[in-house]
C-alpha cells in the first residue's frame, strides 16, 4: 500500500485545534489505508531553545496525545525522530543539495525568524525545512498530512526529490501534500485572520486541547464574530462564524449546508454554545485518554521503542542507497 509520512513538534506541551483538524485527524484516517509513518519531531523541536527536562517530557506527551487521537500502533510505525539518527544523516546530504537562495525563500523562516529577531534565530531554523525534506524522503512516501502552512515545504521536498532522481539515478519517490481543504486553516478565535498557532496567537485566540474544557468553552463562548446577525459561511467575509461553522462541522460531521440551515433565524450565541459543548465533549475523554498513556510511562517508551525498530528498518534501506549513490566509500 502507499506510504504516508508526518511529524508533529513536542514544543508547546498540549496540542492546540489547529493541529488536530489541520494534520493530526488526517494521520488517523490515513492509518487506514496507507503503511503509515507518524513521528514526534524533536529534532526540529530544538531549531529554537529548549528546556531539556521540557524536551523530553513534552515528547511522551505528545506520543501520548497522538495515542489518544486514535493512532493504533498496530495500524501505524509512530517514533522518536531521534531515536532514528538516518534523519539526521540523509538530512546532511539534502542540504547539500539546497542552494542557499532557494532555502531563503521559505516564508515560514521569515516569519519565525523576523518573530525571534533576524540575529537571534538560529541555523538550526533555517534549514529545518531541508531536514524536514529528509523525514519524508527516508521512507519513500507518497502523501504527506498537513496544514496548508507546510505546502511550501512539500513543494520543497519534491524539488529535492526530483533533483536527487535526476543527477544521481532513480532512488526517492515524489511525494505529495495530502492537505484537507476545508480544515487546512484553522484561524486564531480572537483574531479570525490568522492561523491559530501556538506562538502567535494569544491564549484567548488558541485551543489547548489539554485546556480545562471550563476553559475551553468559555474561549469558544468568546470568540470574535461580526456585527452582522446571519449564520452564513463566507471566509472572506465572516471570518469568525466561518471558522465556528468549519469546526463544528468537522467535529460533528455535519455539513456546512445543514449548519446553516439549522441555525437559520438563530443568533450567534446559538452556535458558540453548541460548538462548545461539542468541544467539551471530544476534549473531556481526550485529556483522560491522554492521561492514561503518560500514567504508564514504561509502555508508552516502549511501544516507542517498537516504533523506532519499525521505522529504522525502512529509512536505513533508504540511507544506503543514498550514500552508494552519492559516492561514499562503504565501510568495509
Ligand atoms: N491553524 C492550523 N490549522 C491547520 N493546521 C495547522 N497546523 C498547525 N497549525 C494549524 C498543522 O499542524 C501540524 C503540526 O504542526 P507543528 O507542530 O509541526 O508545528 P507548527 O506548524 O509549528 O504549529 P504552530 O502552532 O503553527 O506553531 P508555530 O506557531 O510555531 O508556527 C502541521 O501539519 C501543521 O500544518
Amino acid at each position: 500500500s502507499p506510504r504516508a509520512l508526518s511529524g508533529i513538534q513536542p514544543t508547546a506541551g498540549s496540542f492546540h485545534l489547529g493541529n488536530y483538524l489541520g494534520a493530526i485527524r488526517q494521520y488517523v484516517a490515513l492509518q487506514e489505508t496507507h503503511d503509515a509513518f507518524y513521528m514526534v519531531v524533536d529534532l526540529h523541536a530544538i531549531t529554537v531553545p529548549q528546556d531539556p527536562a521540557e524536551l523530553r517530557a513534552n515528547t511522551r506527551l505528545a506520543a501520548a496525545q497522538l495515542l489518544a487521537s486514535g493512532l493504533d500502533p498496530e495500524r501505524c510505525t509512530l517514533f522518536v525522530q531521534s531515536h532514528v539518527p538516518e534523519h539526521a544523516q540523509l538530512g546532511w546530504i539534502m542540504n547539500c543539495l539546497t542552494g542557499f537562495g532557494e532555502a531563503s525563500r521559505m516564508t515560514q523562516f521569515k516569519d519565525k525568524s523576523a518573530k525571534q529577531g533576524a540575529d537571534r534565530a538560529t541555523v538550526g531554523l533555517f534549514t529545518y525545512p531541508i531536514l524536514q525534506v529528509a523525514d519524508i524522503l527516508l521512507y519513500q512516501a507518497n502523501q504527506v498530512p498537513v496544514g496548508e502552512d507546510q505546502r511550501q515545504h512539500i513543494e520543497l521536498t519534491r524539488d529535492l526529490a526530483e533533483r536527487f532522481n535526476a543527477r544521481f539515478g532513480e532512488t526517492f519517490t515524489v511525494p505529495a501534500p495530502h492537505i484537507v481543504k476545508e480544515t487546512a486553516k484553522i484561524f486564531d478565535l480572537q483574531d479570525p485572520t490568522i492561523k491559530m498557532s501556538k506562538s502567535a496567537s494569544t491564549p484567548k485566540g488558541l485551543i489547548n486541547l489539554l485546556d480545562e474544557p471550563k476553559m475551553t468553552a468559555k474561549k469558544v463562548k468568546s470568540a470574535v464574530t461580526d456585527t452582522d446577525t446571519v449564520i452564513r459561511f463566507d471566509a472572506e467575509n465572516k471570518p469568525g462564524v466561518s471558522n465556528l461553522l468549519t469546526i463544528l462541522s468537522t467535529l460533528t460531521g455535519t455539513t456546512i449546508p445543514e449548519l446553516e440551515k439549522s441555525y437559520e433565524g438563530k443568533m450567534y450565541g446559538a452556535l458558540k454554545t453548541d460548538l462548545a459543548d461539542v468541544m467539551v465533549e471530544f476534549v473531556t475523554p481526550f485529556r483522560a485518554r491522554t492521561q492514561e498513556y503518560l500514567d504508564d510511562p514504561e509502555t508508552l517508551d516502549s511501544l516507542l521503542a517498537k516504533g523506532a525498530e519499525k521505522a529504522r528498518a525502512v529509512a536505513a534501506e533508504t540511507l544506503a542507497q543514498t550514500y552508494d549513490k552519492v559516492g561514499f566509500l562503504p565501510a568495509k
